[in-house]
């Protein structure tokens, strides 16, 4: 028999995905106007990875995003129009203003942004899995998610050893979009079955298909458990970047051809399709939710808006290093 799913659950999924869709098309042209200070990395098509891995984690366990965080940070359920304003680097921002789109982190809903090293935030969580640890908490892990071109850092199978070695509950979850800038996978990994690389290091590894999120849900789900009980894991989330890797794409290194095959399997276009299919919402509520979201959006740019600009006389406060 089909897996069920509660509503409640199915309705929260279809809600996230079409704001981190929404909040990307908004930053998008945030940028066109000038807006947007520094850069940021937009990650249509990716919102399965994000919201299926994180609503089924607990609201306790920590996440380290990536640089194409924004759709990991709805998921954890960081507030949009603060998250808008770090955008806009203002004073109110959920960093207030000072770590812009890649930082975005917001410690009292356990969720740490990027680090602009790659490869790093996966050492970083193997220390907050140690802190679980020596403080004896309980159903409790540590997630890092990190892209497939990151995991060819030195950083990442270190992270990997150190987890395995020391048995820590972290949960590695790898978003492979094929592409690192614009490089492909297979000219920079000899093997590019990402999952394969769990296992010198002792970790079950799984690769899935990250643009149906309902698979994704079931596996961390499961692998939740797995890393609560026996320790690390690595999963592999496939899927595609739609967007351009940066502020500047020039998408020279991928056919037309390509991107508009992903589109057809976009992960929301999906998910709609199951939910009609499934007679668990009707087109119109569907609709109604995607309109929903549009309407918060337009209140999170104009917060972020109207926000007062950062005191140059604040610079030096929250710098810890
Ligand atoms: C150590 C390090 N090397 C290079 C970069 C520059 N850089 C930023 S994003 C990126 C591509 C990363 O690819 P991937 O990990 O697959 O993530 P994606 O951008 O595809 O989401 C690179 C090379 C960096 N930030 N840090
Ligand atoms: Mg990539």
């Amino acid at each position: 028999m089909e897996k069920q799913y509660k509503k409640e659950l199915l309705k929260e999924m279809w809600q996230k995905m079409n704001l981190a869709r929404e909040f990307e098309n908004r930053v998008q042209w945030l940028f066109s106007m000038g807006l947007v200070h520094g850069t940021t990395h937009l990650g249509v098509g990716e919102e399965a990875t994000a919201v299926g891995s994180i609503l089924a984690l607990k609201a306790r366990d920590y996440v380290f995003g990536t640089h194409r965080g924004h759709s990991q940070a709805i998921a954890k359920g960081i507030d949009i129009d603060h998250m808008m304003a770090e955008i806009l680097a203002k004073a109110t921002g959920v960093c207030k203003g000072k770590g812009g789109s890649m930082h975005i982190a917001d410690p009292d809903i356990h969720y740490f942004g990027a680090d602009g090293v790659l490869g790093t935030s996966a050492v970083m969580c193997c220390g907050t899995a140690l802190a679980i640890r020596k403080k004896k908490e309980e159903d409790r892990i540590s997630v890092v998610f990190f892209g497939d071109g990151s995991s060819n850092e030195g950083a990442v199978f270190e992270a990997f050893n150190l987890a395995s070695v020391w048995n820590l509950p972290v949960l590695f979850v790898c978003v492979n979009n094929t592409y690192g800038m614009s490089t492909p996978i297979a000219k920079v990994m000899k093997d590019t079955d990402i999952a394969k690389r769990a296992i010198p290091f002792g970790m079950p590894g799984e690769s899935i298909d990250g643009n149906d999120v309902l698979a994704v849900y079931d596996t961390i789900q499961k692998a939740r458990e797995y890393v609560l009980k026996e320790g690390p894991m690595l999963v592999v989330e496939n899927t595609y970047r739609i967007s351009g890797h940066s502020k500047s794409d020039g998408n020279l290194y991928r056919t037309k051809e390509e991107i508009n095959a992903w589109k057809e399997k976009c992960p929301i276009k999906q998910f709609r399709s199951y939910l009609t299919s499934h007679e668990i919402f009707g087109e119109e509520e569907l609709d109604e939710m995607v309109r929903q979201a549009k309407e918060t959006l337009d209140h999170a740019v104009e917060f972020a808006k109207s926000s007062p600009e950062p005191d140059v006389n604040d610079i030096y406060e929250d710098v810890y290093a």
